[in-house]
């Protein structure tokens, strides 16, 4: 049993993929230690006990499926090696699967070991649950890429990893509907998304280059969140809000200059930066403190 039909999406069931609802071994955040001393060859699949007991979890949901005919769509774990995983969410308007995390520092050194998220003044940012920042555009695509080589046989046949388009960041950014902000409405956000807020204006030296931080918020961390630590929406997705701009597959403009960036970031405290509609870009070679990136299991361009 490797493959199986439900609805419309062939599910691969096995080593690595795992119905992380119904089966909860291996469910991990994205805390786990930085990866191993090596890249491709280290990407390991599950062990087969767990892969044994994850599968009978998947047949017990295909009875279900059977009998009930609309249980929902499982989301998946991929496993990058027996302790880190890469989580992701269904999104039914979008038949997609979107990153419940920003991609870590953890996850990015399987498949670029040297890189580093330095540190911003003295804050670090290169934890192993930090996302990964100082990124391009292209070193995210690239790192999609490289998911698609190695890890392609965990996801459901048909589909890829790759960026989410704009659009498609949007929709799983607001659950779908007009909100203001990724928590809602109201102002201001929630501490556990993580912007410019008090807790940066109070050190030895002014962290903010132009002193201004968002009154009346207080996450507690100065620069980057661990990404299972920041700006949880109701569909499960941490940090569509904050924490670090995300890269979007597409172009701004015609011009093909500058790729879009979507969500804010962890430095920003402006009410019209951080609603949910707003567009940044950035060409595609550029990189900073700010921006990182999440990925989405897709159907696969023909
Ligand atoms: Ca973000």
């Amino acid at each position: 049993m490797n493959n199986w039909m439900y609805g419309n999406f062939k599910v691969h069931v096995g080593p690595p993929l795992a119905a992380r609802r119904l089966c909860p071994i291996g469910s991990r955040t994205a805390s786990a230690s930085r990866g191993p001393t090596s890249e491709a060859d280290k990407v390991a699949a599950l062990p087969n006990l767990m892969a044994f007991l994850c599968s009978a979890c998947v047949f017990l949901w295909m009875i279900c499926s059977v009998g009930a005919g609309q249980c929902p769509v499982p989301d998946i774990e991929v496993a990058l090696s027996d302790e880190d995983f890469v989580d992701f969410i269904w999104v039914a308007p979008l038949s997609i699967w979107a990153g419940k995390y920003e991609v870590s520092n953890a996850q990015y050194n399987y498949f670029d070991r040297a890189h580093e998220s330095k540190r911003y003044y003295d804050h670090v940012m290169d934890l192993s649950d930090q996302p990964v920042v100082y990124v391009s555009w292209e070193d995210a695509n690239n790192y999609c890429g490289w998911l698609n080589r190695n890890l392609r046989g965990s996801i459901p046949s048909g589909y890829e990893f790759r960026l989410p388009t704009e659009k498609e960041w949007e929709v799983f950014a607001s659950c779908g509907d007009a909100r203001k902000y990724p928590w809602g409405d109201r102002w201001p956000p929630p501490n556990s998304f993580n912007y410019r807020g008090v807790e940066g204006s109070s050190f030895i030296y002014n962290i903010f280059h132009n002193q201004r931080f968002l009154s009346g918020h207080d996450d507690g961390i100065v620069v980057t969140a661990p990404v299972g630590e920041s700006g949880l929406n109701e569909w499960g997705l941490f940090g569509v809000g904050g924490n670090v701009w995300e890269w979007c597959l597409d172009w701004n403009d015609k011009s093909q200059t500058a790729r879009v960036l979507r969500g804010a970031g962890w430095n920003n405290y402006e009410p019209e930066i951080i609603a949910i509609t707003n567009r940044s870009a950035a060409k595609p070679d550029r990189s900073n403190a700010m921006i990182g990136f999440r990925v989405v299991v897709a159907p696969a361009k023909k």
